[in-house]
């Protein structure tokens, strides 16, 4: 399968766990819906924090050790390469927070629910910072004195960044028959994301779903790519 560009062609690429599979990073779901033993619900969500914020922390941390030596894989880069040749008329929306798309050199690119090496105060509204420490107990805030330092991730029940969402709204409706959004290694399981392929097809684009098998929301693609992100997305794009 090859998918046909044109002049006015515009790109949304929305990547889920499943093109970092390759380069080492463990998906969600065939985690049996246990992410690394733990509750979702328990550790990426605010209640869970308020809850147990070591148990959190802990959780975070074993994913920030996890990146030691992890790198982006073909599939990555394979959509830096794409972004270089559409430029303006590109726009990658990532669910992952792993950070290998920015590794790859992705800029066209919002980070839907946020990164693992960013870290931000649950407190006070001191701006998010690069946190690359692996914290063992729960780091307390040096500006307001008191409140806990959270990862910088939108858990479930929190809202996504108003910016991403307008910059989203933006990219589909200036492209709307243009439009070929491209879903790549995700469950559809997770809203707002699963939501883009609808919004697709109400603009009049075209949607594309690449993934090693169908996930529940296969039905609502155009066209279906079975296979490794790594090996389909070098030679996807005519
Ligand atoms: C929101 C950060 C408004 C954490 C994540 C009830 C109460 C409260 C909320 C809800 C509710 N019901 C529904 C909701 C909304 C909720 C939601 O959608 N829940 C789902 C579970 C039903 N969404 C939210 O809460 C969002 N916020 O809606 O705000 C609001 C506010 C208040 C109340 C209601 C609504 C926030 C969602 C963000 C959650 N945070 N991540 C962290 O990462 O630590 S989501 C988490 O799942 C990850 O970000 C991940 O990206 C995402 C989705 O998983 P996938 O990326 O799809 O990964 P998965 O493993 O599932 O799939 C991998 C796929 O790849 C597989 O299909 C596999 O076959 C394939 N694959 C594997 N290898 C390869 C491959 N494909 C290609 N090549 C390979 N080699
Ligand atoms: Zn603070």
């Amino acid at each position: 399968m090859r998918i046909p560009l044109d002049d006015r062609s515009r790109v949304l690429v929305l990547t889920g766990a499943g093109i970092s599979a390759e380069s080492g990073v463990p998906t969600f779901r065939d985690a049996n819906g246990l992410w690394e033993g733990h509750d979702v619900t328990r550790v990426a969500s605010p209640e869970g924090f308020e809850d147990d914020p070591t148990l959190v922390w802990r959780f975070y941390a074993g994913r920030r050790a996890a990146m030691a030596g992890v790198r982006p894989n073909a599939g990555h880069a394979a959509l830096v390469a794409l972004e270089a040749r559409l430029g303006d008329r590109f726009l990658l929306a990532t669910q992952n927070v792993d950070g290998l798309h920015r590794d790859a050199g992705s800029t066209r690119m919002v980070e839907m629910h946020g990164n693992l090496m960013t870290t931000r105060c649950a407190t006070c509204d001191r701006a998010p910072f690069r946190d690359t420490t692996a914290h063992a107990t729960v780091p307390v805030c040096t500006s307001c004195h008191g409140g806990l330092l959270r990862p910088d991730i939108v858990w479930f029940g929190e809202s996504l960044d108003p910016a991403v969402l307008d910059r989203l709204e933006q990219f589909v409706t200036t492209a709307g028959r243009d439009l070929v959004f491209v879903a790549v290694g995700t469950s559809g399981v997770v809203y707002p994301a699963a939501g883009l392929v609808e919004v697709t097809r109400r603009v009049g684009g075209t949607s594309y779903l690449v993934n090693l098998e169908p996930p529940a929301n296969v039905a609502s693609f155009d066209h279906v790519v079975l296979g490794p992100s790594a090996t389909q997305l070098p030679t996807l794009f005519a």
